[in-house]
This record gives structure tokens, sequence and C-alpha cells, in this order.
């Protein structure tokens, strides 16, 4: 697989106008989960802009794939990128959280066309993703199922009791994502509750498991195809992000879990957002083929 040039770069810009429009509702709502948002913007644009069979004209499609964001809690990522693929209307982000809004913190799959399962109480998604890739294989069906952790999630025992069936039964049409940005809501997984090993405990479930930068979408890429042509063994991507990354003041701090925007922190990520693709934007032109 080798990422082109110009297709690195398209990715580059839809994740950055994703970033500028999570920002811009985490702005209106006042508060919002961002950094863990900002961590897995890559991911999804990789998904939803270049790899899931998802045509937002067509949500109701049974053999469409599945994604389950099982980290809920970035209702607000999910709603700014489901707004951009058409899914919701622009004007509704500006309600995003507040009372009589569709748009709750955490989204309702009841309200969100396109949208696969409703999240937000940790640890539920990897078992709902597994029962949607078992029941492709019952229906005959070539759809696959793509499920998103986030690391301080995997604290969760239903995460490791359906990653051990996800192996039983041989799911490799599930592909499991782990935002490894090594911060939770109140501090560094290591400190709070250490996962390290992290990728040999994947490999002893039973997985196939892949570790890569998850901000560089020739890694990404790479895994995602790798994963896509699993027989057997179902891969794990550990995608090794920065919480809050692309803004400074929020990357790496584990305290831009949840925060409040003013118009001084909302501008100042704005510049940061311009500069960090300038520079990813760079980093693709070198290296992309
Ligand atoms: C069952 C459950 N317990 C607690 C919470 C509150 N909570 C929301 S996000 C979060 C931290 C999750 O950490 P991580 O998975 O690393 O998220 P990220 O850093 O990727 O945003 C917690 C404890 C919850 N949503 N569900």
């Amino acid at each position: 697989m080798s990422l082109t040039k110009k297709e690195w770069a398209r990715l580059e810009k839809k994740a950055n106008d994703l970033r500028a429009l999570t920002l811009q509702t985490t702005f209106w709502a006042g508060s919002g989960h961002i950094g863990g948002s900002f961590s897995s913007i890559d991911i999804l644009t990789a998904l939803y802009y270049k790899y899931l069979n998802f045509d937002p004209k067509n949500t109701d499609d049974p053999d469409r794939d599945r994604c389950v964001v099982s980290k809920g809690h970035i209702g607000i990522a999910l709603a700014s990128m489901f707004s951009d693929l058409g899914l919701i209307e622009k004007e509704e982000l500006k309600t995003f959280n507040l009372t009589g809004s569709k748009l709750g913190m955490h989204l309702d799959s009841n309200k969100v066309k396109g949208l696969d399962a409703s999240t937000g109480s940790l640890g539920h998604g990897s078992a709902m993703a597994l029962g949607m890739a078992l029941a492709a294989r019952i229906n005959k069906k070539t759809y696959k199922t793509y499920l998103l952790l986030g690391d301080g999630e995997c604290d969760e025992g239903s995460v490791w009791e359906a990653a051990m069936a996800t192996a039983n039964f041989k799911a490799s049409n599930l592909i499991t994502f782990v935002d490894r940005n090594h911060n939770m809501i109140d501090g560094n997984t290591e400190d709070v509750m250490a996962l390290e090993p992290f990728a040999d405990k994947w490999t002893a479930f039973g997985f196939d498991v892949k570790v890569v930068n998850g901000h560089r979408f020739d890694e990404l890429c790479e895994a995602i195809e790798y994963a896509q042509s699993a027989k057997t063994k179902p891969v794990c991507i550990i995608c090794d992000t920065v919480k809050g990354a692309g803004v400074s003041y929020m990357a790496g701090n584990y305290k831009w879990h949840y925060g409040a925007i003013d118009e001084a922190k909302f501008n100042l990520a704005n510049e940061d957002l311009a500069n960090y693709l300038k520079q990813r934007l760079e980093v693709a032109e070198k290296e992309g083929k």
C-alpha cells in the first residue's frame, strides 16, 4: 500500500476541517469532550472518508459497513462529522447538548441517521460490534464492522470479555481500533490503571496486533488494508495518538478530556490547527508517493 501525496493531503484537509468544526461546535456548546475527539479524528477520517462502504444517502443499506464508536463521549466529533457527511443539518450543531436538542453529549442512534450504536457507557461497544460482525456471518453478508475503543475504556472488563469472544469466534470481519492517547479522564493511563504491555495483552487474547502512529494516514491506511484482508485472526490496530492533537494548550494534557472554550481559546486553537495542518501537509508532500 502506498498513499499518494494527493490522497494523503485530501485526508489531512478533511481531518483538519473536522477538527475545526468540532472546535466550533465546542465553542457553541460552551464545552465538550474535545481532547479525545482530537485524538480520534484521524482514525474516523480514514474510516468514513476512505474505507467504509457507507453512503450517507443510503444509510439503510443492509450491506453497508458498520462502525461502532464505543468511546461515545466524543459525540461532539461524531456530530460534526455526521454534519459534514450531510446527515445532520449544520444549524443543528448549534444546539449540541442543549435541552430539547436531538444531539445529546452522547449521540442517540435512534435520532442520528447512519449512526450504528448509541454509546457512552464505556465498555459496551465491543459486544455490540461483535454482534454486528457475527450477524454478518449468519446472514451471509460481506460487510465489515469497525470498532473504536478508548485506551482508558479498556479498564472495563466487558472489553476483554468481548475480545475473548471475538477471537474465539474468529470474527476477523470485525476490525478493532484503540485510540491509545495515553490519557483518560483523570490522568495518564499508566498512573491510573496501567495498561502496558498493552499490545501483548491483545495478542494474548488472540488478536493480530498492529501498532501505528494514529496521526499518520500512511500508517493508518496500511494497517486498515492489512486488517481488511484478515481471514481468521481478528486484527486490533493500536493507534498511538495525542489527546487534544493539534492544539498547543490541549495536546497531551488529560485536563482537556472535557473542557470549556472562551473566545480567546477558540481563536488560539484555530491558529494552532492551521499550523498543525501546514506541518502535516509538509510531511504528506515529502513522504507521500
Ligand atoms: C461505564 C462508564 N464509566 C465512566 C464513564 C465516564 N467517562 C467518560 S470518558 C471517561 C474516560 C475514558 O478514557 P478514554 O477511553 O481513554 O477516553 P479518551 O481519552 O480517548 O477520550 C470516563 C471515565 C463512562 N462514560 N462510562
